[in-house]
């Protein structure tokens, strides 16, 4: 197997936590997203991922991605420690907390979108834009974590899976927007409960060999 991603890339981070969490430890590939005019855009990049993307797992004989997608196939084909609840009900919870971070924050803050976004606005604006959509978003899923009696230690239950993988990439970029901590008391204690974890700590962005040395931030 091997992985295609970027240090700071939220959705790569997820395909490394979950990877650290079934102790796989793959080659990898940095895919830089800001250097070179993004080498997402490079040729050869191209063909593994049309949608100019990281991550993408490759195994023996395919090519997957999209993170959820990749997190899921893992899960499926190694299945110890389980990353989804195994009823229905809490499957489908978990799913909904990890697309509301996945399908409804995470796409506001790629490269490609505030990109385009700088082209257009003054780039205080661009910046205010992504952080509303960022606080928007994680005030709806403290809401929505701190009343369920499904949240435990973790986003559901007493072991992390697939909605903490989801949510702690996006508490590192609301960190590196500035955005407080004690603004989400369920999501910063869960945070810190991930965080003790090594997966979760070893797959953070500056702890990847691909970071930038100016990079010092979360
Ligand atoms: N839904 C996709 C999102 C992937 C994605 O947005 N990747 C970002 C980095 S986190 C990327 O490669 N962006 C390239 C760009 O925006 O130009 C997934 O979960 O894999």
């Amino acid at each position: 197997m091997k992985l295609y991603g970027y240090y700071r890339s939220n959705a790569s981070f997820r395909v490394r936590i979950a990877l650290g969490l079934k102790g796989l430890n793959p080659e990898t590939q940095a895919i830089h997203l800001r250097r070179n005019g993004g080498e997402q855009f490079l040729p050869a990049n191209l063909t593994r991922n049309p949608q100019a993307m990281v991550p993408v797992l490759e195994t023996e004989s395919h090519l997957l991605t999209q993170s959820l997608a990749i997190i899921e196939y893992l899960d499926e084909t190694y299945p110890t420690p389980p990353l989804l609840p195994a009823g229905p009900l809490g499957r489908a919870r978990v799913r909904a907390l990890a697309q509301a971070v996945a399908c409804d924050i995470q796409p506001f803050h790629a490269p490609r979108v505030l990109t385009y976004l700088e082209q257009r606005l003054p780039r205080s604006e661009a910046e205010d834009w992504a952080k509303h959509w960022l606080r928007l978003g994680l005030d709806a899923l403290e809401t929505q974590l701190s009343q369920s009696i499904e949240t435990g230690l973790f986003c559901h239950g007493d072991a992390p899976g697939l909605a903490d993988i989801a949510l702690i990439p996006q508490v590192f970029t609301a960190r590196r927007h500035g955005m407080a901590e004690g603004t989400w008391p369920t999501i910063d204690r869960i945070f810190a409960a991930c965080l003790a974890i090594p997966a979760f700590d070893l797959a953070q962005p500056a702890k990847q060999p691909d970071r930038d040395a100016s990079f010092t931030g979360a």
